[in-house]
């Protein structure tokens, strides 16, 4: 008898012999990678052929951030996965529509949970209201293109092939269709899991979270219907950096929860197209990462670097209450280009280990209430169709002033003494609206003096901010702490913007 290359541990130091005639490695050569958990890469066709016979099992597939239930077979089985690709217009942040081409209907892919040794009968299957032809290419096959070859799929049509899942991990799977890396970067990606015998320790969450950058002709967080932008993807220049496709997908009722005491694992991936990831929760330390998506893991590690085109599987125990903030470390992307996830953590407070004091709103900026994103959205649009009422300007405004300004000027608009200047009943602010539009454009260094006070202090440009959310902001503050109202369009913002010389190169 034979012994099965994939029984686990015990067994594990024993060669696994090729049978004669099917491929047998030269005398010294490894027929089986054996793995630090003892689990050999199967590399005998012992378990179940592509062609055995048996009851085929169809596969569960989960949108993200969930993930389908553990493996508790004990075989590994012939499992049969469909895919189902959709080109649909979706929200890219609060306000802008893009269109995603996906795999199952969502950014990222549906995610795909198979046992080492598993034959995999694939189906992809292209929606006939698509436009383009899609194929898939899964790093968890063996074999050339992996899978992308004989998935080319038209339109309305649909491609079967089968593969063996020899390694354990956790791999990326992507369109490869020519332009690629449009394909990737309008959002064909997702990860497959390949379990080894006996599955992974059990723990008592698991969420699927994927980083993908994105290019847009309109800026950052521009409103309406944004076409995809082929010279910034080649330059490298990502408009969005997101989780799971969308601003919105892991902050406010969308957070990941969990609960004190409880161990969380995380399926991380990146799609790419082009950047890779420091990822980084703020506030955690991960007791283990499975680097690369592979089998071994590290320990105590606060930020890994995910790959374009790699995973990562990450374990933490949450033991302090409150909101943890998943980021890429790069973190320009994370607060300025929306690479920022919540994790809401449930539970009693544990003084001995951390004194308290939720997460900061210079952290969460305006990502800390739900629906602030929403009112900012409806104030454009509303300010587009020339319908904008003051109320909602100040509304908007207030939830821009939470994460833009407040950090600095304080939510009272009282300031710092002898270091930030107060808005509230500010002489200097009431004085001259243009200025005042002038400063949060430009910045403001040297000298002031405020309600007969001196300060000589910088205030960095927010250049970042667009007229509409400039208007607001001080529409806001003129309409607030006392101060005597006053409004501020987006056309007045506009000619100030329009009339400040720049330096080349330098933001809008
Ligand atoms: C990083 C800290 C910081 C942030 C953030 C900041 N400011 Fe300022 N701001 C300052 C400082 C410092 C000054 C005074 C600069 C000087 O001394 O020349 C100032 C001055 C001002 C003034 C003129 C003085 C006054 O008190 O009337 C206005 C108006 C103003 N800021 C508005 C804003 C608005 C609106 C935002 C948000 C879009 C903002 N600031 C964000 C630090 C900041
Ligand atoms: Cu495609």
């Amino acid at each position: 008898m034979r012994i099965p290359c994939f029984l686990p541990l015990a067994l594990a130091l024993v060669a696994c012999q090729p049978p004669a005639g099917e491929g047998a490695a030269p005398p010294g050569a490894p027929v089986a990678a054996v793995n630090v958990n003892g689990l050999p890469a199967i590399r005998s066709t012992e378990a179940a052929s592509l062609t055995a016979a048996g009851e085929a099992i169809q596969a569960v597939l989960a949108q993200a951030p969930f993930v389908p239930p553990p493996i508790t077979r004990t075989e590994p089985a012939k499992l049969v996965v469909n895919l189902e690709v959709k080109e649909v217009v979706k929200p890219i942040s609060e306000g802008v529509d893009y269109v995603f081409w996906t795999f199952g209907g969502d950014v990222p892919g549906s995610f795909i949970r198979v046992r080492q040794g598993d034959s995999v009968e694939f189906h992809l299957n292209n929606h006939p209201d698509n436009k383009m032809p899609h194929n898939i290419d899964l790093h968890a096959v063996t074999g050339p293109g992996g899978g992308a070859a004989s998935s080319f799929t038209a339109p309305g049509q649909s491609s079967q092939f089968s593969f063996k899942a020899l390694n354990a991990g956790l791999y990326v799977y992507h369109c490869a269709t020519a332009p690629v890396g449009m394909h990737i970067a309008n959002g064909m990606y997702g990860l497959i899991l390949v379990e080894p015998p006996g599955g992974l320790p059990p723990v008592d969450r698991e969420y699927y979270v994927m980083q993908g950058d994105f290019y847009t002709v309109g800026k950052y967080r521009e409103k309406g219907l944004q076409p995809f932008d082929m010279q910034k993807a080649i330059e490298e220049n990502a408009t969005y950096v997101l989780f799971n496709g969308s601003e919105g997908a892991l902050v406010g009722d969308k957070a990941l929860t969990a609960k004190t005491g409880e161990t969380v694992r995380l399926y991380i991936g990146n799609g790419g197209p082009n950047l890779v990831s420091s990822f980084h929760v703020i506030g955690e330390i991960f007791d283990k990462v499975y680097t690369e998506g592979g089998t071994r893991f590290q320990e105590n590690v606060q930020t890994t670097l995910i790959p374009a085109g790699g995973a990562a599987i990450v374990e933490f125990v949450v033991d302090v209450p409150g909101t943890y903030v998943l980021v890429d470390h790069s973190i320009f992307r994370a607060f300025n280009k929306g690479a920022l996830g919540l994790l809401k953590v449930e539970g009693e407070e544990n003084v001995a280990l951390y004194s308290g004091k939720e997460v900061s709103e210079a952290y969460l900026a305006d990502k800390a209430q739900t629906g602030t994103g929403a009112m900012i959205a409806d104030a454009t649009t509303a300010s587009a169709a020339g319908t904008l009422s003051k109320e909602a300007q100040v509304q908007a405004g207030g939830a821009l002033f939470a994460g833009t300004c407040s950090a600095c000027h304080q939510s009272s608009g009282a300031g710092i003494e002898g270091v930030f200047p107060p808005l509230a009943g500010s002489d200097f602010l009431l004085a001259d609206k243009e200025r005042a539009i002038g400063i949060v454009i430009n910045g403001l260094s040297g000298p002031v003096t405020v309600n007969g006070k001196d300060y000589t202090s910088v205030m960095p440009p927010m250049s970042q901010l667009n007229d509409d959310e400039v208007a607001n902001i001080l529409t806001f503050a003129l309409n607030s702490w006392g101060n005597d109202g006053g409004r501020v369009t987006h056309a007045e913002v506009a000619k100030v913007r329009a009339s400040t010389p720049r330096p080349p190169g330098a933001a809008h």
